[in-house]
């Protein structure tokens, strides 16, 4: 009897399971997942991460369910290897029962199963088997010492469904298994809600420099520039800062901001950014050379707070178009503040790649934009700390009066899929950042 089986891409486990079950309802058997990149450009770049599970459908039997969903997710392709502590049980002889092995020769057998001689029966034979054969040896064989707590598989999962990188997963389920005794770990909320405060603990959010005090006989003029790949969101990330700074004031009094863009020369970069300064009857500018640049800025020095320069989208990749801009941008002087705008969605890879690429601007620290379009922020907060990168901004969504924040580890925190935040306790221990 053939068998019938199915694969299912998605951003997630869950959202690959939900497919299964939207075609095949409680008959879709889940034999095995890896992750995969969805989408991009140029053989990758900006592709996203997604999951992609392969399973059957199960048209004779059914075993138990042992979750709510009745699908169980298996082991995760590949993560026995990357990290056999995790998942690898090790038997009395000393031998290690490879589950991955097992579970791809019955994925084969399931594939092969168009052999007129593999029945679904055979093939529940086998799930039987190995089922007794996993739980003979986690129950008979597991010597305390080399067993891996459910507390650190749930975490583990946690930190994949977050899109955190197996190196700062690595490094948060050392450090539980390092400051937690097994008999702690049985308290899974105590330990995740600790492990949630670590997650925080490893954010360096951005001291914005004092605003522009009225009162003093000169102005001291903030500039910030903002860099960053094509298409994350710079100009309507300026144009956001514009208004909360200039129009809001951000729980201060409005400061004079003027916005200067060096993209002039492209038409729809300049009706886009004079059509939001209009409305906001906030001035712009257009320059076209480093002189211009530093002319303008000396033009509005004695009269405005805060200049913010929208810079042309360029790809990391292309090091002399980057090494034009930066010499351009040298005009806007050593004080002026460069942040990298980045958007949310970005892999842990190419976060890595474009932080390193912009690093000759010297920024001071990132604008995570378009954080609404992901559910999965463990991507950026892992290459913020691989890195030892602070964050200053966020935004959140398209329209421009609203969806910029300034970045605060509770954002992040709250963002995270799947683990318990008590909003009270993670904001009193991480109060906004505030002022240098
Ligand atoms: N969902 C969402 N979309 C955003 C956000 N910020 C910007 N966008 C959208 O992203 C697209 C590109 O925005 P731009 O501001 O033109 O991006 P840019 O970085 O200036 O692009 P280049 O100048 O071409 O490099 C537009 O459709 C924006 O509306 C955000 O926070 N969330
Ligand atoms: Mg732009």
């Amino acid at each position: 009897m053939a068998v019938e089986q199915f694969v299912e891409q998605g951003a997630s486990y869950a959202e690959c399971v939900q497919k299964a079950r939207m075609k095949y309802g409680d008959r879709a058997r889940v034999m095995n997942y890896r992750t995969i990149r969805i989408g991009g450009i140029f053989g990758g770049l900006f592709s996203r991460e997604g999951v992609e599970i392969t399973g059957y459908v199960s048209s004779t039997f059914s075993y138990a369910a042992v979750s709510g969903s009745g699908i169980t997710p298996p082991a995760r392709q590949g993560a026995q290897a990357a990290q056999p502590n995790l998942s690898g049980q090790v038997s009395q002889s000393g031998q290690t029962l490879d589950f991955e092995e097992e579970k791809k020769k019955l994925l084969a057998a399931t594939v092969s199963a168009k052999q007129p001689d593999l029945t679904l029966q055979k093939l529940f034979n086998e799930v039987k088997a190995l089922t007794e054969k996993i739980d003979a040896n986690v129950h008979s064989f597991r010597g305390p010492s080399k067993e891996e707590h459910p507390t650190l598989e749930r975490l583990e999962e946690l930190f994949y469904q977050n899109d955190f990188s197996p190196a700062y997963t690595k490094t948060m389920l050392n450090r539980v298994r390092k400051e937690f005794s097994l008999d702690d770990l049985e308290d899974y909320d105590v330990v995740q809600d600790r492990v949630v405060v670590w997650i925080g603990e490893t954010l360096r959010i951005y001291a914005e420099p004092p605003v522009a005090v009225q009162a003093l006989p000169r102005r001291k003029l903030r500039i910030l520039v903002l860099v960053g790949p094509t298409g994350v969101g710079k100009t309507t990330t300026i144009a956001k800062m514009a208004a909360a700074f200039g129009v809001d004031g951000w729980g201060r009094p409005p400061l004079k901001v003027v916005m200067i863009t060096i993209d002039g020369y492209r038409i729809a970069a300049r009706e886009q950014l004079e059509k939001y300064g209009s409305i906001m009857e906030i001035p712009v500018s257009y320059v076209s050379d480093e002189q211009e640049l530093r002319k303008t800025i000396a033009f509005y020095q004695d009269d405005a707070d805060l200049i913010l320069v929208d810079t042309i989208g360029k790809n990391p990749r292309d090091a002399v178009e980057l090494g034009k801009m930066k010499q351009f941008l040298d005009a806007c002087g050593s004080s002026a503040e460069v942040h990298l705008a980045m958007a949310a969605s970005t892999k842990y890879s190419d976060i890595r790649e474009i932080l390193r690429q912009f690093a000759p601007f010297n920024y001071r620290s990132l604008v995570i934009t378009k954080l609404d379009e992901t559910i999965r922020v463990g991507n950026v907060i892992s290459a913020l700390f691989a890195d030892g990168k602070e964050v200053s901004y966020i935004t959140d969504g398209q329209p421009v009066d609203k969806h910029i924040h300034r970045a605060s580890v509770v954002r992040f925190l709250i963002s995270l899929e799947g683990f318990r935040i008590d909003r009270e306790k993670i904001e009193a221990i991480f109060p906004s950042a505030g002022e240098k």
